[in-house]
């Protein structure tokens, strides 16, 4: 059905900044965006349909890039602990923090699982989500990383959403492979791996590059899997410490890196070089009360691309509002509400492999966008939070929040 929006402002995001059209109308139809441009040149169109959206302010669909959205239970037991000083690599040395919500994940069933993300992600998508990616990694061998992977690949199925499901079997040592982190490694890349991507169930492979989780050689030996079996790869690197597993995600072409607080100049150099998308987590950041900043400086004059995430998990960043993330991005981390929405539109499309596609309002991209009622697109970074008027269309269609 073609349909014409029109009495709106459209922040388009083309070209991978933020670029505004005033008094602007789009053009839709079967799914995809057929004409934007201001309204003054729209051209006589045969449309079934014209939509008049108040004086609104069109964004691109939201784009959550990095959520470990599906676990079991939750730890506000180990919030109240750092709150009594006790830090998060105390509480993982105690076997708390991730392993605590593999056990709770491993006992949950794919139902169950099922139903608690749906309302986390439904969470995000009323602050106008329309793409979200998710993250295995509590379930730690092959019949429970599937499980994550199929509650993944249904909230696709079951929600008004496009999901990437990506494969983080390498987020912690699993208890049977105590003081075998190299075992577990080979165990991932001979038969994890391989099994869940044969199932169809991975869109790219991660890893967490850390002291407490994995080195930088044990990642890239999972990398050179990713790669034999054709699968992108992104990395959780340089949140805790300085390992250069950017650099390393650098060097395999990754989609993003992520954290990044302790990374370093040459650091960034790499990833601008590789393309590989900066995903600073703000809510993690803020959450554990870190103060080393990431370097934007850095960032910002080589270029690389930065996007913004929640980090949705019950360690470090129980985060329901992708919104809020924008706020936080500005005030944390000093980003621009210009630089925090494309944070969380074109550079995350791209830190998801989906650039082509999403993250923009552009002549043949998927019509996913939201009519905000605000005055200015900054409003969207500045509300801490909260439920703000909007109308949220995916693929073309409106859907009800
Ligand atoms: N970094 C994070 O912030 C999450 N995973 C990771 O590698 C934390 C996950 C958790 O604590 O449950
Ligand atoms: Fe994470």
């Amino acid at each position: 059905m073609r349909t014409v929006w029109q009495h709106c402002h459209v922040a388009t995001m083309a070209e991978g900044r933020y670029s505004a059209i005033e008094d602007a109308a789009i053009i839709t139809n079967a799914g995809l965006i057929e004409w934007i441009g201001p309204r003054a040149e729209l051209a006589s169109v045969e449309a079934e349909r014209t939509v008049d959206l108040g004086g609104a302010w069109v964004t691109p669909g939201l784009i959550d890039c990095h959520t470990h959205a599906v676990f079991g239970g939750n730890r506000s037991g180990e919030f109240e602990q750092r709150l009594q000083g006790v830090s998060y690599a105390e509480i993982a040395a105690q076997g708390g923090g991730i392993a605590s919500t593999v056990r709770a994940t491993r006992a949950a069933s794919e139902d169950e699982l099922f139903a608690s993300a749906r309302q986390r992600v439904q969470a995000l998508m009323r602050d106008g989500v329309t793409t979200i990616e998710i993250k295995s990694g509590y379930g730690l061998d092959l019949a429970n990383e599937r499980k994550m992977l199929r509650v993944a690949r249904r909230l696709a199925d079951e929600l008004p959403l496009a999901v990437r499901a990506t494969c983080l079997a390498a987020h912690a040592l699993p208890p049977e492979y105590a003081g075998r982190a190299d075992d577990y490694i080979a165990h991932i890349c001979d038969e994890m791996l391989p099994a869940l991507a044969a199932e169809g169930l991975v869109d790219a492979v991660d890893a967490f590059c850390e002291h407490l989780a994995f080195s930088p050689a044990q990642v890239e030996r999972l990398f050179i899997k990713a790669r034999e079996l054709g699968l992108p790869v992104k990395l959780h690197a340089e949140q805790l410490s300085s390992l250069h597993g950017s650099s390393l995600a650098a060097r395999y072409q990754a989609l993003s890196a992520d954290h990044l607080e302790f990374m370093t100049e040459d650091d960034a150099i790499a990833m601008a070089k590789a393309g590989t998308v900066a995903v600073l987590l703000p809510g993690a950041f803020y959450f554990l009360r870190e103060t080393q900043l990431p370097p934007m400086d850095a960032l910002r004059r080589h270029g690389v691309k930065i996007a913004l995430a929640s980090d949705l998990n019950p360690g470090t960043s129980p985060g329901l509002s992708l919104r809020l993330m924008l706020n936080m991005g500005c005030t944390c981390f000093r980003m621009t509400p210009e630089e925090a929405l494309a944070g969380v539109t074109v550079h995350a499309a791209t830190a998801l492999g989906l650039g082509d596609s999403h993250g923009s309002l552009e002549v043949g991209k998927v019509a996913d966008f939201v009519a905000w009622q605000i005055e200015r697109p900054a409003d969207l970074a500045y509300w801490l939070g909260g439920d703000l008027p909007k109308r949220v269309v995916r693929k073309g269609h409106e859907i009800s929040n």
